[in-house]
């Protein structure tokens, strides 16, 4: 049904003549709304159990190119921006603040790679190289209607491939970004976002002030609460839903209207908190759990999770930025002064232990927590082929895992369906050992 409401006789011809406006591909549009409907239809669809509050989700997943454009396309037209990101270091709090809207722009999807690969070396990571493969092929609508697209200074690949994707897009603001968790790194972080807030002013014509901050501030938090309440929940045993759909939320966190979004994340929580008290869980009470760790994954990147979930484990917490690395701070709104606000808000984003940090051991204590309060019986973790950060971290915190005696699986992937089989072989053998 999900793939007649992308593709079939629902899309409507307003939607044709945005994405044309938009100057994107039809075909190519056309194909990859195919591919993504029968992988939700497959992957999401497929799975049993789930909380009828999702509904709302796979709504949302069926008009992700279709209304919620349309509903971007209505704020231009009334005035307001659209500001596209590709880390979670770009904070949202300034450009609410503004009355703009941020979108997440990564992919996690191979497309127009032959294309990508004219511009960036093979042995880039998929999600890199999808960012360059989107705008390409002319297939997102986020980038095309995007006012001013900022990119950071995280990883070496994503800070050389910006000065490749400034000629595709010239509209990109790159903001430079901290190595180390010092004064020094923190002063760096507080000069760009005071840039940044510079920028979004002279984009939307609007003078930020304290109380406009404020606001940001406070339609963030809400936001992050409500995946913090989702979050809670699903240290019960049983797991009351699926890291499939907890995964799902944590992805459209990034496309959604916020408040929209706020309220149907706790509209699943007053359902989940009823299945917690009844002890009803997703899966069966003794299925193995697993914390998933590791490089982020952006919609429709659902191959791992549903290779564990479907070899008889369920996913129990994300320790991603999709996910609770992304998520887990709030920003202290008690402040009165936009210098205040803002330095609550660096004080908030620079506690994110992203691997381009070093050292980086806030993030292994992190996966080690996590691991206990969401009662993991395992830990998997997930790196991009050629991410050097993730990979490079991997090892070091496979080691310490181990030796606390949480068994540990450490995969490498990209976004292609060849190693699906030896995948599958791998976290099967895993999750029998955890049994
Ligand atoms: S804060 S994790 S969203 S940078 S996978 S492009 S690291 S080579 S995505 Fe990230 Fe911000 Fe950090 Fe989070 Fe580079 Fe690795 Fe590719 Fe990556």
């Amino acid at each position: 049904m999900l793939r007649e409401e992308i593709k079939g006789e629902h899309m409507s011809e307003t939607y044709k003549q945005m994405w044309q406006e938009l100057g994107l591909d039809l075909n190519a549009h056309d194909m990859l709304l195919n591919v993504l409907g029968k992988a939700y239809q497959d992957i999401y669809l497929a799975q049993k159990n789930r909380p009828s509050g999702m509904g709302y989700f796979d709504f949302v997943m069926s008009e992700v190119h279709g209304l919620r454009i349309k509903e971007l396309m209505d704020e231009k037209a009334a005035g307001r921006k659209i500001i596209g990101a590709y880390c979670v270091f770009v904070p949202e709090e300034i450009v609410k603040a503004a009355d703009a809207t941020l979108v997440g722009l990564c992919a996690g999807a191979d497309f127009a790679t032959d294309e990508a690969e004219k511009l960036l070396p093979r042995n880039t990571c998929a999600l890199i190289k999808s960012a360059f493969g989107f705008k390409l092929g002319k297939v997102c609508p986020y980038i095309e209607s995007s006012d001013m697209i900022v990119g950071e200074n995280t990883c070496d690949g994503k800070k050389k491939a910006y000065e490749s994707l400034k000629n595709l897009i010239p509209n990109l603001y790159v903001m430079d970004m901290p190595q180390m968790k010092s004064a020094e790194g923190r002063s760096l972080l507080k000069a760009e976002y005071f840039r940044f807030m510079e920028a979004v002013e002279k984009l939307t014509g609007i003078k930020i002030d304290a109380a406009r901050l404020k606001k940001g501030i406070a339609i963030v938090n809400n936001k992050r609460k409500a995946i913090h309440r989702l979050m809670a929940l699903r240290k019960a045993k049983p797991a009351p839903i699926s890291g499939l759909d907890a995964l799902l939320a944590n992805q459209v966190f990034f496309y959604d209207d916020s408040v929209r979004f706020t309220d149907s994340v706790n509209k699943i929580c007053d359902e989940l908190e009823k299945r917690v008290e009844q002890k009803q869980g997703v899966f069966p009470a003794n299925t193995p759990r697993i914390l998933l760790s590791g490089c982020p994954m952006a919609v429709p990147n659902w191959k791992l999770p549903w290779i564990i979930e479907t070899s008889g484990a369920v996913i129990v917490g994300e320790e991603s930025c999709v996910g609770e690395r992304g998520n887990r701070n709030l920003t202290d709104d008690s402040g009165n002064t936009v210098e205040q606000l803002m330095d609550a808000m660096i004080d908030r984003y620079f506690k994110i232990d992203c691997a381009v940090f070093t050292p980086n051991s806030d993030r292994l204590n992190h996966i080690e927590e996590m691991a206990k309060t969401y009662q993991a019986d395992g830990v998997i973790h997930y790196g991009l082929q050629f991410c050097q950060p993730y990979l490079m971290e991997a090892i070091p915190v496979e080691k310490a895992l181990e030796s606390k005696n949480i068994p540990t699986l450490r995969i490498d992937t990209d976004y292609s369906m060849e190693d699906m089989g030896q995948l599958k072989t791998r976290v099967e053998a895993f999750v029998e050992v955890l049994k």
